[in-house]
């Protein structure tokens, strides 16, 4: 006489577990707002100052941009090799180098030609940099008036500014102030629509959707500039954050991989169930059996057999 091992049905229940703080995010130490920003470095005599390392010379002042909240000046830089840092309210007091760091390293700058170079320096981040050192790829799209710029799709707003202070060759841009909606954007280089990149990569490509289901949410762009491709990803992730991820569970009872041995047994046949899940998503998982003839149930946990190198799933017996 056959029967099947666990008579009835069967329910799967996830049981979430504690909460875990998220990947830390670099902090950032908020200052003032400067009065003014200077590029100070062994250029600021080419450039008309009295000598270098100047704070106060206001000939290399960077202007702030009201639109881009983000101060910003160019100047005709004669071939060479130089240093420099941003200096913030004519002083030493604050000043920041590379990698946005207070009081960092210089910035060295080398230009085999006289070249126009556009400088740079975020408050928000205290990145300074120049588009020598830096792509300068900025986010058009139509969330870009909810940030705060002027207008929608706009290459030339840098509040949609794609940042790599930590030098890794990625530029990402998060911000957690768009209200839901759909939006789209793309990559622009340079502040220009003339050489942009959307979905895959792809030089003058489609637009990149993204959707913003709950107010307050991180939105988080990624550039690589060598692949040209512009990852946008809304909320963290998935994490043991106290939320799951429904698209990433699965089990299918029609499937030899989620249930082994397949199909009717005989009682008191050992089997194995298996559940999937995104990769960190949850700190376990319980499967729940219902035994219709005995009217009881009994909760197994399962075990964490494989995290898939480059997947995003773990598979639970
Ligand atoms: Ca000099
Ligand atoms: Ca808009
Ligand atoms: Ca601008
Ligand atoms: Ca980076």
């Amino acid at each position: 006489m056959y029967r099947k091992f666990f008579s009835g049905w069967m329910v799967l229940v996830l049981l979430l577990g504690m909460l875990m703080p998220l990947a830390s995010q670099p902090v950032i130490a908020q200052t003032p707002d400067p009065t003014s920003v200077t590029i100070v470095g062994s250029l600021q005599s080419e450039l008309g100052c009295p000598g270098d390392w100047q704070p106060e010379c206001a000939t290399t002042h960077l202007a702030y941009d009201a639109d881009d909240d983000v101060w910003q000046n160019s100047w005709e830089v004669p071939a060479g090799s130089y240093e420099y840092k941003a200096a913030l309210n004519d002083s030493w007091a604050e000043n920041y180098g590379a990698n946005a760091q207070p009081g960092g390293a210089n910035i060295p700058l080398t230009l085999d030609a006289v070249t126009t170079v556009k400088f740079f320096y975020d408050h928000k981040s205290h990145w300074v940099t120049d588009n020598e050192n830096s792509i300068v790829a900025t986010v058009p799209g139509n969330f870009q008036s909810e940030l705060g710029c002027s207008g929608d799709w706009d290459p030339g707003c840098l509040r949609s500014w794609l940042q790599d202070p930590d030098g890794d060759g990625i530029y990402s841009f998060e911000t957690d102030v768009l209200p839901v909606g759909n939006y789209e954007g793309k990559v622009a280089i340079d502040e220009s629509w003339d050489e942009n990149y959307g979905a895959g990569g792809t030089p003058g490509g489609a637009n990149i959707p993204f959707e913003v289901t709950q107010a307050g949410v991180a939105v988080t762009f990624t550039y690589n500039p060598v692949s040209h491709i512009l990852s946008i990803q809304v909320g963290s992730g998935p994490a043991q954050d106290n939320s799951v991820w429904w698209d990433g569970l699965e089990h299918n009872s029609r499937s030899d991989f989620y249930r082994q041995p397949f199909g009717a047994l005989p009682a008191e046949t050992p089997i194995t169930l298996r559940f999937r899940t995104y990769a960190g998503d949850v700190t376990g998982v319980k499967v729940r059996f219902y035994d219709t003839a005995q009217s009881q149930q009994t909760v197994l946990p399962l075990t964490k057999v494989a995290t898939i190198p480059g997947e995003t799933f773990d598979y639970d017996i």
